[in-house]
C-alpha cells in the first residue's frame, strides 16, 4: 500500500546523502531538525515567544517552533525551540588538525618508553589558575584510571604528579623545575570570558620567560580544547573529550622518542 495522507511508505522519505551538502539529521535525511536552547533577556510572555521564534529564523531555521518557556528569574526566559536548519556543510572538505601518534595500551607505551627513552619519564600535571575541576586530570593521571583506561600513575616507566587543582602557574613551574619534569599537563574546564585562554597563554609566558619552554613537552587538555586551540596557544598538543591516559601516554612517549633521538 502506499500514498494517502498518512502513509508510512519510507519511498516518501529523502534518502539522498550528498556529503558535499549535509545538514543535520532528525528523523529523515536532509529535514535538517535541530533542537537549539537560548535565554533572552526579557520577561516570559507572547511577545517573548515570537522574539524567540524569529530569533531562530534569523539563526537560519525555518518550520520554527518554541516547545518549552521558562521563566529563569525576572526579565529572563528560556526557550527550548524546534527548527530545520536551511544551511549545509561541506563535509568533503574538512580538514581537522589531530594529534599524530599511534595510540599504545600501557604495557605497550611502557614497553616503548623502556626500548626507546631507558628511563622513567617524568610528568607534572594540574588543573591550573582559579580552576577547580579535578576530574579531568584525574581521569588522565590517577592510578585507577577512568572509563576502562589506567591513568599515567600506574605506568611502570611514567612517574607521575597530580598537583590537583587551583594551581598558579608560578607553583607549577617551580615543581617541573624541582621535579626536573620532561612533560608538563594542564587541565583547563572552565572557558567563562576565555579565562582558559588567558591562563594558558600566561603559562607558556612563563616558561618561555624562564628558558624552559623548549625542555619540556607541554600539554593541555579539557572539553573545550582541540589539538588546533593548543597548537595555536603555543601548546605541544591538546586533547580534547573522549581522550584518555592511554591517548597522552602514547603521544608523550613517542614525541619524547622524537626529540631525543631523532
Ligand atoms: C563536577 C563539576 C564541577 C565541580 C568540580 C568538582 C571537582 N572536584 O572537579 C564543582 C562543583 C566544584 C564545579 C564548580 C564550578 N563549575 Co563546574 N562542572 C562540573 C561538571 C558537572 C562535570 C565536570 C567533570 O567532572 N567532567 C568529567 C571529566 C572526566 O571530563 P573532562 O573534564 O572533560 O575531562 C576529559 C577531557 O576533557 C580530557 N581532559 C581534561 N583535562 C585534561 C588535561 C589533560 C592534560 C589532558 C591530556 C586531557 C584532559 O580528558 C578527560 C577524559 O576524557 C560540568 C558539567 C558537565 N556535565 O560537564 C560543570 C561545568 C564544567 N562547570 C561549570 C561552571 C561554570 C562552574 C563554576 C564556574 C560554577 C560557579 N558559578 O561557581 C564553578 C567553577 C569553580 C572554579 N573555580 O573552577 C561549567 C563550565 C562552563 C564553561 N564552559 O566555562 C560546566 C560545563 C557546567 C555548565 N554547563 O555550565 N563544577
Amino acid at each position: 500500500m502506499s500514498g494517502g495522507l498518512y502513509s508510512t511508505s519510507s519511498n516518501d522519505f529523502d534518502k539522498t546523502l550528498d556529503l558535499t551538502k549535509i545538514k543535520p539529521y532528525g528523523d529523515t535525511m536532509n529535514d535538517g531538525k535541530t533542537q537549539v536552547s537560548f535565554t533572552l533577556p526579557v520577561a516570559k510572555g507572547e511577545e517573548a515567544i515570537e522574539a524567540a521564534k524569529q530569533m531562530m529564523r534569523k539563526m537560519g531555521f525555518e518550520d520554527v517552533q518554541v516547545v518549552f518557556v521558562q521563566e529563569l528569574m525576572e526579565g529572563f526566559t528560556f526557550f527550548n525551540c524546534y527548527g530545520s536548519s536551511i544551511h549545509t556543510v561541506d563535509y568533503t572538505s574538512i580538514v581537522v588538525p589531530k594529534v599524530e601518534s599511534t595510540t599504545m595500551d600501557m604495557h605497550e607505551t611502557d614497553d616503548f618508553i623502556k626500548e626507546h627513552i631507558g628511563r622513567q619519564v617524568v610528568v607534572v600535571g594540574a588543573s591550573t589558575g582559579t580552576d577547580a575541576h579535578t576530574v579531568g586530570i584525574d581521569a588522565i593521571m590517577n592510578m585507577k584510571g577512568f572509563a576502562g583506561h589506567y591513568g599515567l600513575e600506574r605506568y611502570e616507566m611514567i612517574e607521575a604528579l597530580n598537583m590537583g587543582s587551583q594551581v598558579p602557574n608560578e607553583e607549577f613551574i617551580a615543581k617541573a623545575i624541582e621535579m626536573k619534569a620532561d612533560v608538563l599537563l594542564v587541565s583547563q574546564t572552565v572557558t567563562q570570558k576565555d579565562v582558559h585562554i588567558q591562563n594558558l597563554v600566561e603559562l607558556v609566558e612563563m616558561l618561555e620567560a624562564e628558558g624552559l619552554r623548549d625542555k619540556v613537552i607541554l600539554i593541555c587538555g579539557g572539553p573545550r580544547i582541540s589539538h588546533e586551540l593548543a597548537k595555536e596557544l603555543g601548546y605541544d598538543a591538546g586533547f580534547g573529550m573522549n581522550k584518555y591516559a592511554d591517548d597522552v601516554a602514547s603521544y608523550l612517549a613517542q614525541e619524547l622518542d622524537r626529540r631525543i633521538n631523532q
